[in-house]
């Protein structure tokens, strides 16, 4: 049976990057690797999808709130707009996440497109059977993104090429890449991912 891939891509804003407000070590480095990934999907006709972290000012996510992080991805800021030079294809589609003031919204299966539609049902929508998952931050959002692609039943690759975690707690991004494994995510990288998805015919 021929499977559709897409590609997910996690919250790779201005905050998450060097000199933003919640920067991830060498987050940054991910761009061109995601880039290449979203043509290679593309050029096999698979749907893109941007996931962005998009809080309002007062949250209960944020420190101000009684949460754990430092006030990042405010609605409408720079620090909330993707990195400047991450390039979807034409027509992939932003998924908001973390806009209620309630909510962490850690997971971009918790977030809806531009419509109000909910991930899981773009991706059906899209015929996708095969999702694959780079980002920020390994151990949040790419973490709880990649339990609930595998909990929706999608076959889920983590391109471990283009991921880059916190690490709050030492350890946390190797907890969060074992549980990802056990839950059945499969890994790939530039150099395999072609066996794994194919090329164009
Ligand atoms: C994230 C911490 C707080 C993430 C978002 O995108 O991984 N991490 N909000
Ligand atoms: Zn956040």
């Amino acid at each position: 049976m021929i499977k559709t891939t897409g590609l997910l891509i996690v919250d790779v804003q201005n905050d998450f990057c060097p000199g933003g407000a919640l920067a991830v070590e060498d987050g940054d480095r991910v761009v061109p690797v995601l880039n290449e990934y979203a043509r290679r999907v593309a050029a096999l006709g698979g749907p893109v999808f941007t996931s962005r972290d998009w809080h309002p000012p007062q949250t209960r996510h944020f420190r101000s709130g009684g949460g754990p992080w430092p006030a990042h991805c405010v609605q409408d800021t720079e620090g909330a707009a993707f990195h400047p030079d991450l390039a979807p294809p034409a027509g992939s589609t932003v998924i908001t996440k973390g806009d209620n003031a309630l909510d962490d919204g850690y997971s971009a299966f918790d977030g809806h497109d531009d419509a109000g539609v909910d991930l899981t049902s773009a991706l059906q929508a899209n015929g996708v059977s095969r999702l694959l998952v780079g980002g920020l931050a390994t151990d949040y959002c790419v973490h709880a993104s990649v339990l609930d692609a595998r909990n929706n039943g999608f076959d889920t690759v983590l391109l471990l090429d283009a991921i880059r975690g916190i690490d709050v707690e030492e350890g946390d991004v190797a907890r969060a890449m074992d549980e990802m494994l056990r839950a059945g995510a499969t890994t790939a990288t530039l150099d395999t991912v072609d066996s794994v998805i194919g090329t164009p015919a």
